[in-house]
């Protein structure tokens, strides 16, 4: 494959994708991002463990909701649908809003007043969406939207839609293209629960045509204040600092459920300090700037690590994990300002610069 050939997960990956000669493909050639060894998390998680990293965050508008967002806005495109709708703690916005105005249709959007970060703010703004912010949080949101595609010619483009399953399933097969085969553990965070439920059905599908020859366990996190899975019940008023999985209700709640009984793995929730710990080890160590949300792999996976659990399964083959980084780190620079030191005002002064920085 020449560099110049490579033009999105439906393309790319057609035969495992609901689309006929007929589909008008809406792309900003978003999916093929990096799966990137950790050295530093590979260390931490012991002999014969192999850490790799999906940054998900390279994808077009930054998260890896571009994948299904390309194949929703094409099927609606296909059937004619002039506007489309969702609720959002921030990532699907952007990515609506970005393959709307590449398809030129209307693109309306509720999010949850003052709880999603700036710069997914920024996105659906200027791509043009219609941005309604509902005194609510996410769940209110949802709600409200399904209503109203129920009602109207307005197509629901949150993960409820199909076809957003279908085109988050590529990143399974990327990471199995990649690795020559499945991974053995898969770390991810989880929210509304869309994605652990293309995940787990991207690698599925790709085991039965013989393109991989297993099926990796499971492993989601939601965060401590908006645990529904964990704690078996809705969480009326979720909160964490993870904005983007800021979920009380989950809409893929029982699908979730069967990814992780199928593949004999667990869901369990990380507290915010320890995402936000994640968040800077790898920042710091692995060199890569993710979302909190995302942290919420990293914080999983050290959870994990810390109890012993990778030991048990494994024999002297080596045992690969991917960990899902979901959304790049620049969507919520307030909550890196808010982490790290400020930058220390310094006179324009060579000596007193250098005898700063200890020279
Ligand atoms: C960075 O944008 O729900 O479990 O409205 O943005 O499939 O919901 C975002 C979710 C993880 C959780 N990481 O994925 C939205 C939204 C990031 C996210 C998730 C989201 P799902």
């Amino acid at each position: 494959m020449s560099r110049q050939s490579y033009n999105g997960i439906i393309r790319e990956y057609k035969e495992f994708l609901p689309v006929d000669e007929k589909t008008p493909v809406i792309t900003l050639n978003e999916g093929n991002t990096p799966l990137i060894y950790a050295g530093h998390l590979s260390k931490l998680a012991g002999k014969n463990i192999e850490v790799y990293l999906k940054y998900e965050g390279l994808n077009p508008t930054g998260s890896f909701k571009d994948r299904g967002m390309t194949l929703a806005i094409s099927k609606a495109c296909q059937e004619r649908a002039t506007a489309v709708i969702c609720a959002s703690t921030g990532n699907t916005s952007a990515s609506a809003a970005a393959y709307a105005a590449v398809a030129g249709i209307k693109c309306i959007v509720l999010i949850p007043s003052g709880a999603i970060a700036l710069g997914k703010l920024s996105q659906a703004l200027i791509h043009g969406a219609r941005v309604l912010a509902v005194k609510g949080n996410f769940d209110k949101a949802l709600d409200l939207v399904k209503e109203i595609a129920a009602k109207y010619p307005i197509t629901l483009v949150n993960s409820l839609n199909p076809f957003r399953i279908e085109g988050q399933k590529t990143a399974s097969f990327e990471i199995c293209d990649h690795l020559g085969d499945a991974p053995d553990f898969q770390v991810m965070p989880v929210g509304n629960a869309g994605n652990i439920t293309a995940y787990w059905k991207g690698y599925k599908e790709y085991k039965s045509s013989g393109k991989s020859s297993k099926l990796p366990v499971m492993l989601g996190f939601q965060a401590e204040g908006a645990a529904p899975i964990v704690r078996n019940k809705p969480v009326k008023n979720p909160e964490t600092i993870a904005t983007a999985i800021r979920i009380g209700n989950p809409a893929s709640w029982k699908s979730a459920l069967e990814a992780r009984d199928e593949s004999r793995g667990l869901i369990d929730m990380v507290s915010d300090a320890a995402i936000l710990r994640a968040y800077k080890i790898l920042a710091e160590k692995e060199g890569i700037f993710a979302e909190p949300a995302s942290a919420a792999s990293i914080a999983g996976l050290l959870k994990l690590i810390e109890s012993g659990y990778f030991k048990k399964p494994l024999s002297e083959n080596k045992c690969r994990i991917v960990c899902i980084l979901t959304g790049h780190g620049l969507k919520d620079p307030e909550r890196a300002m808010k982490s790290v030191k400020k930058p220390k005002l310094i006179k324009p002064d060579l000596k007193a610069i250098l005898k700063e920085i200890g020279y």
